[in-house]
């Protein structure tokens, strides 16, 4: 079995490595060097260019190095006939619930307001809610929102959360759809993206949705840059309407040098690295999905080309 390698971010010898560990059975190619095309039966790939895929005469099946497949779908000669699998790793889940702790518990214990007090030397104490009084949000309550979600929970903030299908979860309210999302809007004074890229979430954190938010509300977004209109939460910000940004993700990846984002003093922002691909982990995941092709049985995180995810 061959495997094409493709990620300009993730290191290709650590890949290589823990697969080998794992097997003999593959022949792993990393791009360019991927010899005969006709050779290749898997693509185990992060943002390959636009027709790499296509160009796989044998192609058996797409494995993604990364949870959010939007990397592959925007490729308009993607093979949409052929099996695409995402990367759901407990251990990626758990560095994303992490990051969204740790951002969550940021804002609400008022971090960037006692940065700015240190700045200017001023030991004052402020107000400060308990979790329980605290409300959070979580748009998109899949294997990232969920857990996250539970973390939260277990601190004691109040959370809800919001998906495409109607859920339910101890202990918190949940709502679903486009008649639910006011509704978790309205009670969200933190909101927490963790949704996948898709044409119905594409810009779904703009100046409409931000000013349902109540007043005074912050933001977390570790999903994809292109869910915020960036403008409409500068615009928030000053405003005031929202108080607080945490960002892992922008439009342009790397942050250019100019953007505003980067010396915004309510603005936190990170280089996308919530929940990082893990090879160690990762690695026994995507054996056991092509394992799991060779033999004909059913394949773990199978994206739905019709949802998008
Ligand atoms: P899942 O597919 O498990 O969960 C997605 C959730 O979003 C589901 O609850 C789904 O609803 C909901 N959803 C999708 N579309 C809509 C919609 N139109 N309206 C309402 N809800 C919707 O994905 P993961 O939790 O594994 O990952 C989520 C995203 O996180 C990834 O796609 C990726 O973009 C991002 N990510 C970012 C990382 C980082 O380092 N910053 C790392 C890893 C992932 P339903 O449950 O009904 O299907
Ligand atoms: C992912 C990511 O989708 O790291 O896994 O963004």
């Amino acid at each position: 079995m061959t495997l094409l390698f493709y990620s300009t971010v993730d290191s290709a010898a650590r890949w290589q490595a823990q697969l080998e560990r794992l097997t003999r059975e593959l022949d792993i190619r990393v791009w360019p060097e991927i010899g005969d095309p006709a050779d290749i039966d898997y693509a185990l790939v992060w943002r390959p260019e636009p027709g790499l895929l296509a160009s796989l005469p044998n192609l058996k099946m797409i494995l993604s190095l990364g949870a959010g497949v939007d990397h592959l779908l925007g490729d308009p000669q993607l093979p949409r006939h052929l099996p695409i699998v995402r990367l759901v790793d407990p251990h990626m889940t758990a560095a994303m619930s992490e990051y969204v702790t740790l951002q969550v518990l940021r804002l609400h214990r008022r971090d960037l307001d006692y940065r700015a007090q240190q700045e200017a030397k001023d030991w004052r104490e402020l107000d400060q809610k308990n979790a329980a009084d605290r409300r959070v949000g979580i748009l998109g309550f899949g294997e990232l929102g969920q857990d996250a979600a539970r973390k939260l929970r277990a601190l004691g903030f109040d959370v809800a959360g919001w998906s495409r299908s109607a859920k339910t979860a101890a202990g918190m309210a949940t709502y679903a759809g486009a008649a639910g999302l006011p509704l978790l809007l309205a009670r969200s004074e933190i909101l927490v993206c963790l949704l996948p890229l898709t044409p119905e979430t594409e810009a779904i954190l703009d100046a409409r949705t931000l000013g349902l938010l109540p007043r005074g509300a912050a933001l977390v977004n570790a999903a994809r840059g292109a869910h915020l209109v960036e403008e409409d939460l500068i615009a928030a910000l000053a405003s005031g309407h929202i108080s607080a940004a945490v960002l892992d993700v922008v439009d342009e990846e790397p942050l250019p040098a100019d953007h505003p984002f980067w010396h915004h003093p309510r603005i936190v922002v990170t280089p996308h690295v919530a929940a990082f691909t893990n090879p160690a982990t990762a690695a026994p995941i995507i054996l056991d999905n092509i394992r799991r092709f060779e033999a004909g049985q059913p394949l773990r995180n199978r994206v739905d080309l019709a949802r998008g995810y």
